[in-house]
């Protein structure tokens, strides 16, 4: 295991063997009774299940502005050739385009906006910067899914993110069905770390993001937790959202329907848990991926 950062590792990972560890970390980093959008009961149980679904965080006139921008970037050729867009395998159309609150001045608003910001603040307890933002196009007709994995695992290992003080949202631009590749998530699997066997390949993200395999858990490790924890599947309507730790264990299946399940994906992280150098991988992962610009959202 290369872990080339200095701070101590907290959650070894990327090893000889798979080795499971307990939490270290809190999941909400804000004293009980902190303002912010989210009502105590909701952040109570964000801290126990790792995730909050909220049926409506933007309006149906919101959700159209937000499609138009993603329907713009990915039939942008300029887009299309930039390295921070991933080609689905299969049918070679856009999975994902990277930093778009960096290339989007719209997208950039939807970071700033008090109803993503504030909420990522209130769990993270600190002000935050944000780690990685992309947009999901998850287009029909075969468009292939994310494996079971914990970002945490990838962030700690290849983006050198310290401690579990990182939350992502994901905001449907499209409806969530329960058959077109819906997010799934283990409830209650973000208190445990799994730590993967199997050293991370150099330049791994060239391949990680069209199929993880270094970071994939065993299926021993995964019959273990899903049996433990279950399975909860999250639909909604365009302008859905789901708010999750780092750390849950997460995944999404294929999608043959004819329609997208496309989403916006927003990753921050606490200032007080900024990057430093990867606990094990070879090298850094390009920025468009793991932010090194840790400027605060304002
Ligand atoms: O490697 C990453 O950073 C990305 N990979 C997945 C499958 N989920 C989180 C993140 O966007
Ligand atoms: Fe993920």
């Amino acid at each position: 295991m290369t872990s080339t950062s200095t701070v101590t590792d907290l959650y070894p990972s990327r090893g000889a063997t798979e080795v499971s560890v307990p939490r270290k970390d809190p999941v909400v980093w804000s004293p009980p009774g902190a303002p912010g959008p989210i009502a105590t009961g909701d952040l109570e149980s964000f801290e126990h299940n790792g995730f909050l679904a909220i049926d409506q965080l933007i309006t149906e006139d919101e959700v159209a502005v937000y499609h138009q921008e993603l329907e713009r970037l990915i039939t942008d050729p300029a887009i299309r050739m930039d390295e921070r867009s991933i080609i689905e395998p299969k049918s070679k159309e856009i999975r994902s385009v990277f930093e778009v609150h960096r290339i989007s001045e719209v997208f950039a608003n939807l970071v700033r906006d008090e109803r993503v910001v504030g909420r990522a603040r209130q769990i993270l307890g600190s002000d935050v910067y944000v780690h990685q933002s992309r947009i999901n196009v998850k287009p029909g007709f075969g468009a292939t899914g994310f494996y079971w994995h914990s970002d945490f695992e990838t962030w700690h290992a290849e983006d050198g993110l310290p401690n579990m003080r990182t939350v992502s949202v994901s905001i449907a631009l499209t409806e969530n069905y329960d058959t077109n590749g819906g997010l799934m998530i283990m409830p209650g699997s973000h208190r445990t770390f799994l730590g993967c066997a199997g050293a991370t390949p150099k330049d791994n993200y060239k391949q990680s993001l069209q199929m993880q395999d270094a970071g994939t858990p065993s299926d021993e490790a995964l019959t273990k937790m899903a049996s433990e924890y279950g399975i909860k599947l999250f639909t909604g309507k365009a302008g859905s959202a789901t708010w999750f730790d780092c750390n849950c264990m997460h995944g999404s299946g294929d999608n043959i329907t004819p329609f997208p399940r496309s989403n916006v994906f927003i990753v921050f992280n606490s200032v007080e848990n900024a990057a430093v150098e990867p606990f094990a991988a070879p090298v850094r992962r390009p920025e468009f991926i793991g932010a090194r610009d840790f400027t605060p959202v304002k």
